[in-house]
């Protein structure tokens, strides 16, 4: 009896689990470019360029391997504007009576799935390499979740830099050597672009009449969009730029958006590449001498520790997940957020890269529009909203923790010990913005003062009843209570004044 395999946008590989379920000789590929997944956030153009793209490839690649694919487009005549919809079509069709799927990286979609009124039988995503049981077994009866340890035992699962049972070079982290402040020269001219072909030349013709309102740049489009491309991308940043990712990880430079960052968090998350590749091709760049251990190790924490730590996080918390708000904020969205119009040049910079690359790295998503939302006290789910649409690498498993979690701290501390809060020092010593912005971040309290000088003493003061007594935030509350009394009123009065000019939408 026919089958219908279902292949979503993020799915990309011929490795996924519901391809090696499924038989080549009768059952039937179903891809679909649908309204509600194109539309469920207003995604980044250049996101959905992306995804439709590698999508069309990839169908092509399908059938090259013998498959046959039902493929819908999105302005198709008869185009159910769903995945569930489209499979019932599709089922119609072929006479298909079950659906064979691997697990979305969405919860939203896994309980769509679960709804379809045919049987669908969704497979685990084994793209990834810490089922969601490992996870929880890692995670039980642990009183705190630290992302250190279970990247360890990642390290011996995969035997990725082990010297017998011992981590290569001496030590498991060398964070130490690395985050060095930003350079004065960058010697990486960026990730390789891609000229776009025909295929993609119809995507973006379509992604410009259908989502030209969207935030974000269409044009120029360089992404990669098939399996080589991807390939040619990694292998171009393994050459070119892991020898210094561990030194400038968490630098920012205005007219360098890239720094030496790999960018391809999205052709990981779509399937294009997968964790092995990546990180053995790391691996053999230090083993053959080529890059230093403090960078290949750091590069590829990222990606068997922080990947799959926050995608086990995800799984582990449940749907509720990305309502969480422990600190109770609601405060909206800044319109800068979408217009880059703000004085604060840190963020009005990462904003506009945003805009144009769909892309920013980590430490810019992190400690300068991260920072901001949690310091002036922004509804964390709009937050998340944003980040969900703004970068071509987002969708729930991955986003979602690293926002409502690391960044904003709204799960009260699972991802994160303490809260990822700075004031402009940290962002003046790592980035070359301060110079050239509007305000002043010498300057504490007054006209002209950084901003996030005086949010960041604003927050903790908020806050004091949670976080005093975390051993890890006490240097600060020391430092705060050791300034005068009459001066912390003038900051406090300050960032109030601050939250006062965002609420009435006045420029910042
Ligand atoms: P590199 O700096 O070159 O790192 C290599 C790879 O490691 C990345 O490609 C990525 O696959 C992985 N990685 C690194 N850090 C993380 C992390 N914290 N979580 C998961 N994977 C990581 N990453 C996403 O893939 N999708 C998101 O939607 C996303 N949203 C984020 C939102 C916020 C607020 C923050 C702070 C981080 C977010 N990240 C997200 C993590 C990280 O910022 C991106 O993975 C990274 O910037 C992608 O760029 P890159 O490929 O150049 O990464
Ligand atoms: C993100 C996305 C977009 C924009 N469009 C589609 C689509 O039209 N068809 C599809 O199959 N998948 C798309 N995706 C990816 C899905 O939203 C993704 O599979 C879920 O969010 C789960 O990670
Ligand atoms: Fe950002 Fe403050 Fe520096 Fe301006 S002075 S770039 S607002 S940190």
């Amino acid at each position: 009896m026919v089958k219908l395999v279902l292949i979503l946008g993020d799915q990309l590989s011929e490795e996924v689990s519901a391809l090696r379920e499924a038989d080549k000789a009768c059952d039937v590929v179903v891809m679909a470019e649908v309204a509600d997944e194109a539309g469920y956030v207003p995604h980044h153009p250049k996101k959905i360029a992306f995804i439709f793209a590698a999508m069309r490839k990839f169908a092509r690649q399908l059938e090259e391997a013998g498959w046959q694919v039902r493929y819908t487009r999105l302005d198709d005549d008869g185009n159910s504007g769903s995945i569930a919809g489209e499979l019932l079509r599709r089922a119609d069709e072929t006479g298909a009576k079950e659906v064979i799927a691997t697990e979305p990286g969405e919860w939203r979609l896994i309980s769509a799935l679960e709804d379809v009124p045919i049987p669908v039988h969704q497979f685990p995503d084994d793209r990834f390499l810490c089922a969601h049981d490992e996870f929880d077994d890692w995670a039980e009866g642990r009183k705190e979740l630290r992302m250190e340890y279970f990247y360890r035992q990642m390290r011996r699962k995969t035997g990725l830099l082990m010297e017998d049972d011992k981590p290569a070079g001496g030590k498991w982290n060398f964070d130490h050597d690395n985050r060095k402040p930003a350079p004065d020269d960058v010697d990486f001219g960026g990730p390789m672009h891609f000229t776009p072909d025909d295929t993609v030349e119809e995507v973006l013709d379509l992604v410009e009449a259908r989502f030209g309102e969207n935030f974000g740049t269409l044009r120029p489009f360089w992404f990669a969009t098939d399996q080589g491309q991807a390939r040619r991308a990694l292998s171009h940043f393994i050459k070119q730029a892991l020898p210094r990712f561990g030194d400038y990880q968490d630098a920012m430079l205005q007219e360098n958006r890239f720094l030496y960052h790999s960018v391809i968090s999205m052709y990981l998350n779509a399937g294009l590449l997968g964790w092995r590749e990546v990180c053995e091709a790391a691996e053999a760049a230090w083993r053959s001498g080529d890059a230093p251990i403090n960078a290949v190790e750091g590069f590829i924490r990222q990606i068997i520790g922080w990947r799959e730590y926050m995608r086990g996080i995800y799984f582990r918390e449940g749907p509720e997940y990305t309502a969480r708000n422990i600190l109770r904020y609601d405060r909206s969205l800044p319109a800068f957020y979408w217009t880059a119009e703000t004085d604060m040049l840190c963020v009005a910079k990462a904003v506009e890269q945003t805009r144009e690359e769909a892309y920013a790295h980590h430490i810019q998503r992190l400690m300068i529009t991260g920072n901001f939302a949690l310091l002036a006290g922004i509804d964390p789910a709009e937050v998340h909203e944003w980040y969900l649409a703004v970068y071509a690498d987002a969708y729930e498993w991955v986003e979602a923790p690293n926002v409502i979690g690391m960044s904003q701290f709204a799960d009260g501390g699972i991802v994160g010990s303490k809260p990822y809060v700075s004031g402009g020092n940290y962002i003046n010593k790592m980035s070359d913005y301060c110079g050239d912005c509007a305000y002043s971040v010498s300057k504490k309290t007054g006209e002209g003062a950084c901003p996030f000088n005086l949010l960041y003493w604003g927050f903790l003061d908020r806050h004091r009843d949670r976080f005093e007594k975390n051993p890890r935030m006490a240097q600060m509350y020391r430092t705060w209570d050791k300034m005068d009394a009459e001066r912390r009123r003038t900051v406090l009065a300050d960032a109030a004044a601050v939250l006062e000019r965002l609420d009435a939408g006045d420029r910042v």
